[in-house]
């Protein structure tokens, strides 16, 4: 077999190893064996030695155009696969885009958090302040300024965390009513706040009872206030936070800071007044305390009794979640377990 048939033969066969080759490695070894240093081409050029003068250039275009059309279809080959090869990759990771994504657990404010907020936006909306002040108080805000002074037996009915003598942890939200009022300008207008936040008690935790928790205090002066801007007001929140069929009274109270001081129910909103086992069958709720300010705390303020007066009311709204939502351990809201937490999720 001369050289020029061994040339064909090996094309041939070349060409048909190409054609049957089916992945990248594959291809690669076969233009390694067919093109490389010691493969058949080359060895097959070695033998060109021995040809005339006049084959040898013949030969070695001929061999040089077989090489080129090998390595062509070698190319065109693992370009064939690279093609098949993404394709199948493609194929293997495609992915839905129209299927629902998985499902994000919101957040939602705190169960009391929410029945703050609610009371907020209906005092804003009548033009209130909402502040907020130090959870670490002084003895003399805290105490003295509401009327409560060393030796008062008031005193007693409040078990306090305190850090120093003078310091303690807040045992009501009064404080930050008393401190707005020291430093408020009356020829400005008249002072319409209220103050929710954390308060601290040396109490033992239980199912009614908890060490922290949250009042929300509200407290109007100026000239002309009287009782009956109080009844309003306290109407306002209880049929805002119960229902609008809701209807309040009044009963007689003490508290040092204010005077004539009130309790005030509200009726029912589970049996409406028929009683049940929430109102524990008296058709009522106790839910708030409120009072015309004490002409002391307004002179301790700064505030002439003479020219001006105001109404305050304080309520828990832990007292009001547990109410509303029928809960009946106070430490449900201090655990966060999510799980109970979550039940009250507040959308829009
Ligand atoms: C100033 C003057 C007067 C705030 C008031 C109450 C009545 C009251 C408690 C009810 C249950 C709070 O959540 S609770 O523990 N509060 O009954 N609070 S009048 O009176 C003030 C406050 C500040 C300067």
């Amino acid at each position: 077999m001369d050289l020029k048939e061994k040339l064909l033969e090996l094309q041939e066969k070349g060409l048909k190893q190409i054609r049957e080759s089916e992945d990248l490695k594959q291809i690669n070894d076969i233009r390694v064996n067919l093109l490389g240093k010691k493969g058949p081409i080359t060895e097959v050029l070695r033998g060109m030695k021995d040809l005339s003068a006049e084959e040898r250039p013949k030969i070695g275009s001929f061999s040089n155009a077989i090489k080129n059309e090998l390595a062509e279809a070698i190319r065109l080959k693992n370009e064939e696969l690279e093609i098949k090869k993404t394709a199948k990759k493609l194929e293997k990771e495609k992915i839905d885009v129209t299927l629902p994504g998985a499902q994000i657990q919101l957040g939602q404010p705190h169960v009391i958090a929410q029945v703050i907020e609610e009371l907020e936006d209906l005092f804003l909306g009548m033009g209130y302040q909402v502040v907020s002040g130090p959870e670490i108080e002084e003895d003399h805000y805290n105490f003295e300024m509401l009327n409560l002074p060393a030796d008062h037996p008031a005193r007693d009915m409040q078990d306090t965390f305190y850090i120093t003598k003078e310091l303690l942890m807040r045992t009501q939200t009064s404080p930050v009513q008393a401190r707005t009022m020291e430093t408020h300008d009356f020829s400005k207008g008249p002072l319409k706040m209220v103050s929710p936040g954390k308060v601290y008690r040396r109490d033992t935790d239980d199912a009614t009872h908890s060490h922290q928790f949250h009042q929300f205090e509200g407290l109007v002066i100026d000239k002309h206030v009287t009782m009956a801007d109080l009844k309003g007001t306290i109407e306002l929140i209880a049929k805002t936070v119960f229902g609008e069929e809701q209807e309040i009274r009044l009963r007689p109270s003490y508290f040092p800071f204010t005077e004539p001081s009130v309790e005030v129910d509200v009726t029912c909103f589970k049996c409406h007044g028929k009683g049940c086992s929430i109102c524990k069958y008296t058709g009522w709720l106790e839910v708030l305390g409120a009072g015309m300010v004490h002409p002391n705390v307004l002179r301790m303020a700064g505030v002439d009794p003479e020219v001006y007066g105001g109404f305050a009311f304080g309520l828990g709204p832990d007292r009001f979640a547990m109410l509303k939502y029928s809960i009946d351990d106070i430490r449900n809201f201090y655990l966060n377990d999510n799980r109970f937490l979550s039940q009250f999720t507040k959308r829009g």
